[in-house]
């Protein structure tokens, strides 16, 4: 919402620019961040086409969706009040609602968003969470998913022995198995952050095509964490690259400050600031080698960075704009990360090459 704080048009300009040139190349998605007055025009600009809303902020926001699948994560904005992270479409699309999942779909990708009570505990209600998942996408034959977001409550807490971090991991893992997916070549780009509501937030995107998975050279595939980390490993890659109409589109999962499997620089945000961002730069590298455009402009990158600590804020946005720029859309939100000794973590998002200027 950097971009917004200056010149409130300027968000709402650039993203009907880019729907514009859209329309016209066939690219189906936009991402865009935007506070709720924003939400509310850009809502009212684009019916039909919204794939899904999710709304941060430790109060309930006034503007809800009315016209797309729609979440609230209950997680402090850093520096704002509430902020929608809206995925858009150019072509229409169709929606359905089961009453446990709610979804909107175009031709070729399909975005979900489920709610699940946690009476059961974290481990069943990530299992069940997953499985409706891929019964869902599966029998609608949009078996791929691209990219997984996951918020629940305490998930450093201690859950009968084990972190609740790694009880949502045995569940997610063992729905994995169960539904046929393979760890190794299924997993999809992913994040696990702490909220403070009571449930598990999962929405997703998943498509009919696969995606092509993207690991860091720097880190251990995630599903080949050693078992300190938990009994069952995180089901997750690195990165998923995905070609719709020619361009690429890439999700960068959360990204922190681990080496190897190791966490570097405990206690020490501004190293782990650093590292993550080798870490972002070196699998964007890989996504090049994999068939990324080279990001010519950083007005196709969008990042979400997690804070353990608001006051690291500044810090972390200075490290961030040496790297990519002031341009970049960026959301900040304070959040547990799931390793207790992660003080930060970044996904990103790069949407498709902007149309060449005339
Ligand atoms: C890590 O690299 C940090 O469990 O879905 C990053 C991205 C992390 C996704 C997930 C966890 C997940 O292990 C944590």
């Amino acid at each position: 919402m950097e971009t917004t704080q200056t010149d409130p048009g300027r968000t709402q300009r650039r993203i009907d620019r880019e729907l514009v040139s859209r329309a016209g190349t066939g690219a189906p998605l936009a991402l865009s961040y935007l506070t709720p007055a924003e939400f509310a025009v850009h809502q009212a600009k684009h019916p039909g086409r919204m794939l899904g809303a999710v709304a941060f902020g430790a109060q309930r926001p006034r503007v809800t969706a009315t016209d797309c699948p729609y979440a609230w994560i209950d997680m402090p904005v850093l520096n704002d009040e509430s902020v929608f992270e809206v995925w858009t479409s150019a072509q229409p699309v169709v929606r359905e609602d089961t009453g446990e999942l709610v979804s909107a779909r175009t031709e070729d990708i399909l975005f979900g968003c489920l709610q699940m009570n946690l009476d059961c505990g974290l481990e069943s209600a990530s299992y069940l969470a997953y499985s409706r998942i891929f019964d869902f996408i599966d029998r609608r034959g949009y078996g791929h998913l691209l990219r997984v977001w996951n918020y629940f409550p305490q998930i450093n807490a201690d859950a009968d022995g084990l972190e609740r971090y790694v009880r949502f991991n045995a569940g997610r893992h063992e729905a994995f198995a169960a539904k046929g997916r393979a760890i190794g070549t299924s997993a999809p780009a992913a994040c696990a952050l702490g909220s403070r509501g009571t449930d598990l937030v999962i929405y997703f995107l998943a498509a009919k095509q696969t995606g092509q998975r993207v690991e860091n050279p720097r880190q251990t595939s995630a599903f080949h964490y050693p078992a300190q980390y938990g009994p069952r490993s995180p089901a997750f890659a690195r990165a998923m690259l995905m070609q719709t109409a020619g361009k690429p589109l890439l999700f960068v999962s959360g990204t922190a400050s681990i080496v190897g499997h190791e966490t570097l620089h405990i206690g020490n945000a501004p190293a782990q600031a650093r590292e993550t961002v080798a870490n972002l730069l070196a699998v964007i590298a890989q996504a090049q080698l994999a068939g990324l455009d080279s990001p010519r402009s950083n007005a196709n990158l969008r990042l979400k960075i997690y804070l353990r600590r608001p006051d690291d804020l500044a810090m972390v946005r200075n490290c961030l704009k040496q790297t990519f720029g002031p341009a970049s859309n960026a959301l900040y939100l304070q959040a547990d990360i799931c390793r207790a000794d992660l003080l930060l973590e970044v996904e990103a998002v790069y949407l498709h090459a902007a149309a060449p200027m005339h």
